[in-house]
């Protein structure tokens, strides 16, 4: 078993729903657990502006499953929740799943790179990051805790 973080972000249709469903298939996922589930935040969009702000998470999951067929199945689950993949890069999307890190596991792939290069510059990861891991030390980046103090987290807020 192989402890794994996964990112939830939404910003098109019932975003909410969309992050709810998300966290039951990542659940049924085979020699999967769900074993931590963060607030949902509304954040203001990152790299794109001028689309509507995010819902976002993150899950902690125990599972056995390597982390490329973890990919796999993280991009399925968001083609069943209707994502299509043509739009621009950081643009609005119905369901993206993003795998953070898993254990001490490094991925350099074309497809796959862990630990995910940008989780220290983005307060829409690190927020519900460190609601289930605040001590975690992503190797080359530090500590969960840390970092969420280096990040503007204005215009955040978790959903009641
Ligand atoms: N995802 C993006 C681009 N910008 N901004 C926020 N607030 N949340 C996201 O999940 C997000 C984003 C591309 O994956
Ligand atoms: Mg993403
Ligand atoms: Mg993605």
């Amino acid at each position: 078993m192989m402890r794994a973080y996964v990112a939830l972000g939404s910003n098109l249709g019932d975003s909410r729903q969309h992050l709810l469903d998300a966290m039951t298939a990542l659940a049924a996922l085979p020699h999967t657990q769900v074993v931590a589930r963060s607030k949902l935040y509304r954040t203001p969009p990152w790299g794109v502006l001028d689309q509507p702000d995010f819902l976002n998470a993150v899950v902690a999951l125990e599972t056995e499953l390597e982390p490329h067929a973890l990919l796999d199945a993280l991009l399925e689950i968001e083609r069943n929740a209707g994502r299509l993949r043509n739009g621009e890069r950081w643009g609005p999307r119905i369901l993206d799943l993003d795998v953070l890190h898993m254990a001490s596991v490094t991925v350099n792939s074309e497809r796959l790179t862990l630990p995910h290069p940008h989780i220290a510059d983005r307060a829409f990861v690190l927020l519900p990051l460190n609601d289930v891991a605040p001590d975690l030390n992503i190797p080359g980046q530090g500590k969960v805790l840390d970092l969420l103090r280096t990040v503007d987290t204005q215009g955040c807020t978790p959903l009641t």
